[in-house]
């Protein structure tokens, strides 16, 4: 297996020393081969609002699986499901089911290039929206440029129909609209950035970018996968009150197990293959134990209380990890929304791809071994976000801020 994982994130590239393997998840705690045991910020990457094993989600799993895991035919639970995304999502007229994030943007974008007739999709740097061609790209030469492969194996023509700017820029996009008249099919961007670290959008720049999408004749479409039932049970377009045309989901949305999806208008949606021409397919789409586990997700998520909750422990965390950090005289910025944060080893502000550049990733890599070795584990990457559960506790927050006073020590001693 390349790098002995299945997915780059995973491998601890970026912080040092070996990926470990886990063992089994319950709630908050992850315990590894050998039986430590770690209080869990990353979470599925997001996709563990209620945390692991969560019984009502194992219950759910247990049922659909004794019926057969699929069918390869529509089934009830699908429908339910759909259901469920519709009433959270104002914006969401019709969904459809693909099984990961990257199937639901891949699909999002050739139904934008389809509705329009326009080939070209404006993305922000530091912006991911999983592995496909067309948005594994990062700027060209100049801003207002099309865009260059960020990998190999991506053709210059695909990353060529990208325009890459800044996120929290609406100039920007206004100069890519006024650079590429009537060519631009849609913007797509993540409405609170979660994969350069956690970046929230500034005031006014979501609806800076439903304007001028209106204005151009293109669509906006929220890559929410991460966002979605994360930082509201309606997703952040409810959160800002912002409506997109299309919409991207996935990890909390199958509370662990493989869905992705993507919805919107119902005049888009309906050009969705067979009741349009636009072809998408997948054999496990919508297949039923993957629906059970998102409608027992959703269901647990319906209730408004569960996200204050939650959040007042993301809000302790949060605090905490500033007061920390300050007090050992360690340099950091944090961002949080909601159950998400982030703590930036750069003075800040942090507004974009380019403000992370300046973050020391070597003082965050000692960071990270340093609450490792006392029983925490935050994402393995200082460009990622942390993820707060329904599942973590109080004492479990309180454990983690006397690690951390412990770990920016070791990070100020260091530098
Ligand atoms: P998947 O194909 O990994 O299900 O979803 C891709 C994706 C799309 N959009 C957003 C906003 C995302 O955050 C993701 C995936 N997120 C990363 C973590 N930052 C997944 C971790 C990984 O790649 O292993």
């Amino acid at each position: 297996m390349p790098g002995g994982v299945s997915s780059p994130v995973r491998a601890f590239k970026t912080v040092g020393g070996t990926p470990i393997y886990f063992a089994r998840g319950a709630g908050a705690v992850l315990t590894d081969l050998d039986g430590n045991e770690y209080i869990d910020y990353v979470g599925s990457w997001g996709a563990l609002m209620l945390g692991h094993a969560d019984d009502r989600i194992e219950a759910a799993i247990g049922k659909a699986t004794a019926r057969g895991t699929s069918f390869g035919a529509p089934s009830e639970l699908e429908t339910h499901l759909a259901e469920l995304i519709i009433a959270r999502l104002p914006s969401v007229e019709m969904v459809r089911f693909v099984s990961s994030g990257t199937e639901a943007t891949m699909s999002a974008v050739r139904l934008a290039r389809a509705a329009t007739g326009r080939d070209q999709i404006i993305k922000c740097a530091g912006c991911y929206h999983g592995h496909v061609d067309a948005l594994l790209v990062q700027a060209g030469s100049g801003a207002m440029t099309l865009g260059v492969p960020s990998s190999p194996g991506v053709p210059r023509g695909t990353a060529a129909d990208t325009i890459v700017v800044p996120f929290n820029d609406l100039a920007a996009v206004e100069q890519a609209f006024a650079a590429h008249p009537d060519t631009i099919a849609a913007m797509l961007v993540e409405p609170i950035a979660g994969n350069m670290g956690l970046i929230p959008p500034e005031p006014g720049y979501l609806q800076g970018l439903r304007g001028l999408c209106d204005r151009h004749g293109a669509l906006l479409i929220f890559d929410e996968v991460m966002t979605g039932f994360r930082v509201s049970s309606g997703g952040a377009q409810t959160l800002y009150d912002v409506r997109p045309d299309l919409t991207c989901l996935g990890k909390i949305l199958g509370g662990g197990l493989p869905v992705g999806a993507y919805g919107g208008r119902q005049d888009l949606m309906s050009m969705i293959a067979p009741a349009g021409p636009v072809y998408q397919a997948g054999t496990l789409s919508g297949n039923p134990v993957c629906m059970a586990a998102g409608i027992a997700s959703l269901e647990a998520l319906a209730d408004a209380q569960v996200y204050e909750t939650i959040e007042q422990k993301a809000q302790t965390l949060a605090h905490g990890l500033q007061a920390a950090a300050s007090e050992a005289g360690v340099s950091t910025y944090h961002t949080r929304v909601g159950s998400m944060l982030c703590v930036f080893f750069t003075s800040g502000p942090v507004r974009n791809h380019a403000d992370t550049v300046r973050c020391d990733v070597q003082a965050f890599g000692r960071f990270f071994h340093e609450m490792l070795s006392r029983g925490v584990y935050v994402p393995p990457a200082q460009f990622e976000s942390w993820f707060v559960s329904a599942a973590h506790t109080d004492e479990q927050v309180a454990t983690t801020l006397s690690a951390a006073a412990a770990a920016f020590g070791a990070v100020a001693k260091a530098t």
